[in-house]
């Protein structure tokens, strides 16, 4: 797959903003309530492309899609739902191309008891996609009852390993706390390329560039970052200090 229309020298850089359906309103904090203020962020940062779900693509990518490439995510779910997760699919691979898609997004819950429906829809939407000529992003998150530690060693490099399994270009996963656990992860997801989930933001932005210098240092290829720069009060400094880690691995 090529992968150029969201990578520069093999490298990554994505602007997630799906918090709307997975979090609510309580994370987008200020002026990040605004839709337009992220993309915003992506064209003037000079990210590789923004992540949205098919919403707000649908009603403020327009005014960008000249200048940053857009991955619309497939499924989604709130966080008001108790019990074992299982985040269903929102939008077709079709649609997404009408708004505009290079690439779309599909998270799995690794380990849920509804993952048997998650990756029998992500393989439709992976069959789809790649013969639609768009790359394939899988968020793999292991989550649920049976998940007792979601960032051990071990349930990272399967999280990473299902995305290759299953045929995604890209793993975004989560930080499991090491450059040497990440490693392990990078190569249980073989020719599956993969990216760091940012996670919360840290009181210390020193802390979160130290994770992305370290999943660079285990062969990750960039990162899919949210709440770490758009919550910033200074989202295009932060830009500039993780796109400077990203980019001299080159
Ligand atoms: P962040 O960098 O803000 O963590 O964004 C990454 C992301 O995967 C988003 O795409 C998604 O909305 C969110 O995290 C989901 O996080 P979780 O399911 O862990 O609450």
């Amino acid at each position: 797959m090529d992968l150029s229309k969201i990578t520069t020298d093999g490298k990554a850089m994505y602007l997630a903003y799906d918090h709307g359906v997975e979090h609510g309103p309580v994370d987008l904090i200020g002026r990040s309530i605004d839709p337009a203020y992220i993309l915003d962020i992506a064209v003037k940062g000079g990210y590789n492309a923004v992540v949205l779900q098919k919403g707000v693509a649908e009603k403020y990518y327009q005014d960008y899609k000249d200048k940053i490439s857009l991955i619309v995510k497939l499924n989604g779910k709130s966080r008001l739902v108790e019990g074992e997760p299982f985040s269903g699919q929102v939008c077709s691979v079709s649609e997404a191309v009408d708004i505009g898609a290079v690439a779309v997004g599909y998270t799995i819950y690794l380990g849920s008891q509804y993952e048997s429906k998650m990756l029998a829809e992500f393989g439709r939407i992976e069959e789809e996609a790649h013969k639609k000529g768009l790359a394939v992003l899988a968020w793999v998150y292991p989550r649920g009852g049976a998940v007792k530690d979601d960032a051990s060693p071990e349930i990272t490099a399967y999280a990473a390993r299902m995305a290759l399994e299953m045929g995604a270009d890209i793993a975004k996963i989560k930080y499991c706390g090491s450059e040497e656990c990440f490693r392990k992860a990078v190569e249980a997801a073989g020719k599956t390329k993969v990216v760091l989930s940012g996670g919360a933001k840290t009181e210390n932005p020193a802390d979160f560039l130290e994770v992305v210098e370290n999943v660079m240092k285990a062969g990750g290829i960039g990162v899919a970052v949210g709440r770490n720069v758009w919550q910033s009060e200074k989202p295009l400094e932060m830009t500039e200090k993780i796109k400077k880690i990203i980019f001299k691995y080159s």
